[in-house]
């Protein structure tokens, strides 16, 4: 086990994920390798919990010795704290449970929403300690959960580290909380020297297998992925995680910013990748091209999964930002993964919402010459500084991964 946190520390998080593999009851445990199985557990809901929070339990007995783990697998389902327990019957461990030790990657709930009160369940258990990595931001938990789990005789530590090992789990769920809108993160893969690619030639350098990966993995993670209507156009993207076979798996969302039609009116729908019977596909047009569209096209478009929806322009011609959130935010989107290109990057970075960078390189240079830099378009008002910065050697590639909001603490 130690060897294995050893290895894991280098891993990226889909490789954790996959890498999943629950001890034995009885092995006995280190602290940073409970807070590691609780996000791993977690992580196993990648996916399939949409718009609920991915959560992992770990339980452990007096001296530390694993006893069961759990997760919040899918959106209305049994919350971790219900799932460990259910464990710990079905292994016959309820004796073991005096003085032990709950790791939450999220401050267990109080309310009874679709599932009952976790607070209500863990009362009634003689476990000493709840160790949880942050508190809820829902405001109907709020920090509300870790005072009732006092009031009950339980010793609750809010654990930095454990916040730290678990990364940007919870951060789609809290920003749909604290800013009512969905969390938008990019994805960029470039040069060493920040090129995404050659000016009108077709792209000539690819991420290694690792960071392909990583991309599938995060596309999973989102609810649904954006691009643009230069990138549609060039790339003509699938768009579509294949990795991670979860159960339930839902397939993520695909947008499309398409202000004047142009790659509406470049090829016919069904010969695009991204368009498959198994995703629903959001096509978003300026309001002028949205003006000329004939019922049959719609109709044509809805038999194969795609929605043309109108939304305002700028003076600028982009789409304007708030508009285009609460259109997601009507159809349940409360995570959105801009894959390209600049403009969409940089309309999201201008209106200031964009709430993460995962900034894969290769460890090339294609130079001045050649090159089309990914950051061309991103206009700010003022400089932003990026926090929970995360860098991740993948091979001769690596990720980096920051935020660019600064978290606060609820409490
Ligand atoms: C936990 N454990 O595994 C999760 C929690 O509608 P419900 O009953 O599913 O409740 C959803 C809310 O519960 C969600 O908004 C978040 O505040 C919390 N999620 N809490 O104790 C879990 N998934
Ligand atoms: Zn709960």
């Amino acid at each position: 086990m130690k060897k294995m946190i050893m290895e894991l520390a280098d891993c990226a998080e889909d490789e954790l994920a996959r890498s999943f593999a629950p001890p034995s009851p009885g092995t006995q445990l280190s602290v940073e390798q409970a807070y590691l199985l609780a996000y791993q557990s977690a992580l196993q809901g990648a996916g399939t919990v949409r718009l609920n929070p991915m959560v992992g339990v770990v339980l452990v007995d007096r001296r530390h010795r694993f006893l069961a783990l759990g997760w919040h697998a899918y959106y209305g389902g049994p919350h971790a704290e219900v799932r460990v327990m259910e464990e710990i019957t079905a292994q016959g461990l309820a004796g073991e449970l005096a003085g032990a030790t709950l790791y939450c990657t999220l401050e267990p709930c109080c309310y009874e929403g679709k599932t009952p009160a976790c607070t209500d369940l863990l009362a009634t258990l003689p476990i000493s300690r709840v160790v949880i990595a942050q508190t809820d931001p829902n405001p109907r938990v709020s920090g509300q959960g870790v005072r009732l789990l006092q009031q009950a005789g339980i010793i609750v530590e809010v654990a930095p580290v454990f916040r730290r090992r678990v990364g940007d789990l919870l951060d789609a769920f809290s920003c749909n909380h604290r800013h009512q809108r969905p969390y938008i993160a990019a994805k960029i893969a470039s040069s060493l020297d920040g090129y995404i690619g050659s000016r009108g030639a077709k792209r000539h350098w690819l991420t290694n297998e690792r960071a392909r990966a990583y991309t599938h993995w995060l596309r999973q993670r989102f609810d649904a992925i954006m691009v643009g209507a230069d990138t549609l156009i060039h790339d003509n993207p699938l768009l579509a995680p294949t990795l991670f076979p979860s159960r339930g798996l839902k397939i993520p969302w695909k947008i499309v910013l398409d202000p004047r039609g142009r790659a509406l009116d470049f090829k016919p729908l069904k010969e695009l990748a991204l368009v498959s019977s198994k995703t629903a596909v959001l096509w978003l047009l300026g309001p002028e091209r949205g003006a000329l569209l004939g019922p049959e096209l719609q109709a044509a478009a809805k038999d194969l999964g795609v929605e043309l929806v109108t939304c305002p322009l700028n003076p600028a011609g982009r789409f304007v930002i708030n508009e285009l959130l609460a259109l997601l935010q009507a159809r349940g989107i409360g995570s959105v993964l801009l894959e390209g290109g600049r403009f969409v990057w940089g309309s999201f970075a201008a209106a200031g919402v964009l709430d993460k960078l995962y900034l894969l390189q290769i460890p090339q240079l294609m130079g001045l010459r050649e090159g089309m830099a990914w950051n061309e378009a991103l206009h700010l008002s003022r400089p932003v500084v990026l926090h929970k910065v995360e860098m991740t050697l993948l091979d001769d590639n690596w990720l980096l991964a920051a935020s660019l909001e600064q978290e606060r603490e609820i409490l």
